[in-house]
């Protein structure tokens, strides 16, 4: 049994997980061919940064998706970025922040915040802590996130505004991606597993979204998003 252990939150619909971050590392493992134990975890909390998801290998423990992958690649050998140029990496640092410093943020306004979503994140996202721990932890949860929401400034915006900035990220990534395959052309890479983990979140999930109308709007981003499944997801389909 490997003695990589990857700790993240627990999967719904067809995805290994519904958290973004997860499922970010999830594809890097399976692009990079690296072999692990995959432990589904109830809560972030007992992670090293109290935010999913995190790994333990030979004795270390280590919390961020990025920080993860940046260690797995020197420790295994194993970089599916190795053939881009210097400019595709620092476009993909870019991309990166777009999805993951911004339009996260919309995602998790969708989730936590409008009502409709709010017992179906409390099935998936909070799903597997028990029901009596469940009814106390959930509203906690729920207020912790509007907070982070206001202090990162997306929480502070009307539905309008929200819609507006989504539309424009959305609409960027189309724009990057353009005629594909891949986002930078020929060969995949970790910038798609980056966009994949957060806007099949988005597509494939039960939560009710703006952005779901947003993202079948590019029909490029359509079938990328269909095509990442199948190169690294085929027994979902
Ligand atoms: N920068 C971190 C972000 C991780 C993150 O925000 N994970 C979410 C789940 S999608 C989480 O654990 N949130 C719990 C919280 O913020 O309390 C990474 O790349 O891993």
């Amino acid at each position: 049994m490997s003695e990589l252990k990857v700790y993240h939150l627990p999967g719904a619909w067809g995805l290994a997980t519904v958290s973004p971050f997860c499922l970010k590392l999830d594809s890097f493992l399976k692009m990079a061919g690296i072999d692990h134990q995959s432990i589904t975890a109830s809560t972030p909390f007992p992670g090293p940064k109290k935010k999913a998801p995190w790994i333990e290998y030979q004795g270390r423990t280590i919390g961020d998706s990025t920080l993860i992958i940046d260690f797995l690649k020197e420790e295994f050998d194993a970089d599916p970025d190795a053939h881009l140029t210097d400019q595709q990496r620092a476009t993909a640092i870019a991309i990166q922040r777009l999805v993951e410093e911004n339009l996260y943020w919309v995602m998790v306004y969708d989730r936590w915040c409008r009502d409709e979503n709010w017992p179906i994140l409390k099935g998936t996202v909070l799903g597997s802590i028990p029901a009596p721990v469940r009814m106390f932890i959930a509203p906690v949860a729920r207020r912790s996130v509007k907070k982070q929401l206001a202090g990162h400034g997306m929480g502070l915006h009307s539905a309008q505004e929200l819609n507006a900035i989504a539309a424009k990220d959305i609409g960027a990534l189309a724009g990057l991606l353009g005629d594909g395959p891949w986002f930078f052309g020929d060969r995949i890479s970790g910038a798609d597993a980056t966009v994949y983990s957060l806007l099949a979140n988005i597509a494939f999930v039960a939560f009710e979204s703006p952005m779901k109308a947003m993202i079948n709007g590019h029909p490029n981003l359509v079938a990328w998003l269909g095509r990442f499944k199948d190169e690294n997801y085929p027994e979902d389909n």
